[in-house]
């Protein structure tokens, strides 16, 4: 069965890839998995049909046969519980990189999104410049606390997995000049964006973006 994704018809990022169904493309990819996209503008999103499909309304979902998801970490965990490439085999590890998933998305991220609302929408209050540079130092503290785990590994625990999947896709919204500060993030960025199931799912969410298809 051919799983459907949703994904913006017109993505605010530009095709950049920083919308979240890039991390299912990604995961798709990674598990040599065909998949099909639904494209939806953000009125439709907020309507029966999708709501029915997300609670929140937002993007990605996943269908496949009478199975619907909604939340990107529990979509991917569902890929790679079914195929091979992102968990590993031996139970011990694959614990481990589910641990990773959690962490990128219940620890990492979290500062990384404050940050993205106060520099969008809370800037011209004036707590607007302390809070953001708050969410900052927030950002670094847990970047080097990542870096020190990291060490001079490619990978966060052994081979690639969902949970650098996931942690690269967290890292990759933060973005220079933080980001900069820790070279090996960095690189650790720049290692996953050079997989070519990652180049293959970065050009499928670019043409919907230059093509609208
Ligand atoms: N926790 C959910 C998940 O992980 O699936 C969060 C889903 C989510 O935030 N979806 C966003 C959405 O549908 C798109 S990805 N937003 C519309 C809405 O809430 O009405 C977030 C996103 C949006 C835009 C950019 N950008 O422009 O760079 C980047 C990421």
């Amino acid at each position: 069965m051919i799983p459907t994704i949703t994904a913006f018809a017109r993505s605010p990022d530009g095709g950049r890839g920083l919308a979240r169904d890039m991390r299912v493309r990604w995961a798709l990819e990674e598990t040599g998995q065909p998949y099909e996209v639904r494209l939806v503008s953000f009125k439709a999103m907020k309507e029966p049909d999708h709501l029915a499909l997300h609670p929140f309304g937002q993007i990605p979902t996943y269908e496949e046969g009478d199975l619907a998801l909604f939340e990107t970490g529990a979509i991917i965990l569902h890929i790679a519980e079914r195929h091979d490439g992102l968990l590993p085999k031996e139970p011990n590890g694959r614990a481990r990189a589910i641990t990773w998933m959690f962490a990128a998305l219940n620890t990492v991220e979290p500062p990384i999104l404050d940050r993205e609302t106060t520099a969008l929408s809370e800037r011209g209050e004036t707590w607007g410049e302390a809070r953001l540079r708050l969410t900052e130092e927030r950002i670094r503290v847990r970047l080097s606390q990542l870096s020190a785990q990291l060490g001079d590994d490619d990978w966060l625990d052994g081979a690639f997995s969902a949970g650098d999947l996931l942690m690269v896709s967290v890292l990759m919204r933060l973005g220079p000049p933080i980001l900069d500060e820790f070279p090996s993030l960095a690189a650790y960025v720049a290692r996953g964006q050079s997989r070519p199931a990652y180049q293959r799912a970065f050009e499928a969410q670019l043409k919907v973006f230059r093509e609208g298809i």
